[in-house]
């Protein structure tokens, strides 16, 4: 490589650097915003990931999808949604860390059509074989369980109608 192409080089590793320290800036000032619509009281705030964050309540309530996903959307998020198994890592980890062994719903479900799961703000559908799940599961038990919930084991389907706690993701961007 010529010295001028080094040199451009030098200035695109500076420019990606830099891009990513203000992302990082970027994210902080977002947070402190987004957090004067998180009532703290009520819910657990997680640390950063992949530009976004994520809150559990803190209180078992009735779990309602259009409802819940209600109060996600006023933190100016939704009911999380795992992309990936490394997305489902982190929230689920986080599920496990705040709620121990109590559900955690999260905005996946197969209400509309048995076994076929889909997002629940952005109607994505999702790929079963893509993500880690609880043992022998998704599982429909009783033919029953059309919502979702995560921990650090991974997704299970859930009967929609438990007094359990929730999960919102919050975009920082
Ligand atoms: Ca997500
Ligand atoms: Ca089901
Ligand atoms: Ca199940």
């Amino acid at each position: 490589m010529g010295q001028c192409c080094s040199e451009l080089k030098t200035f695109a590793e500076h420019i990606k650097a830099n891009e990513e320290k203000i992302q990082e800036l970027y994210n902080k000032v977002s947070l402190s915003f987004k957090m004067s619509a998180i009532d703290m009281d009520q819910y657990v705030l997680s640390d950063i990931f992949r530009d976004s964050v994520y809150v559990i309540s803190r209180v078992d309530a009735s779990f309602e999808l259009e409802k819940n996903n209600q109060i996600c959307k006023e933190m100016g998020g939704y009911l999380a949604e795992v992309d990936d198994k490394e997305e489902e890592n982190f929230p689920g980890s986080f599920a496990t860390e705040t709620a121990g062994k109590l559900f955690v719903y999260i905005g996946i479900n197969d209400v509309e059509k048995e076994g076929e799961y889909v997002y629940y703000t952005s109607k994505k559908p999702l790929v079963v074989a893509n993500f880690k799940w609880w043992y022998n599961n998704p599982d429909d038990y009783n033919k029953n369980e059309d919502c979702m919930n995560v921990d650090m084991n991974g997704m299970n389907d859930l009967d929609c109608f438990r007094k359990a706690r929730f999960m919102c993701e919050i975009p920082l961007n």
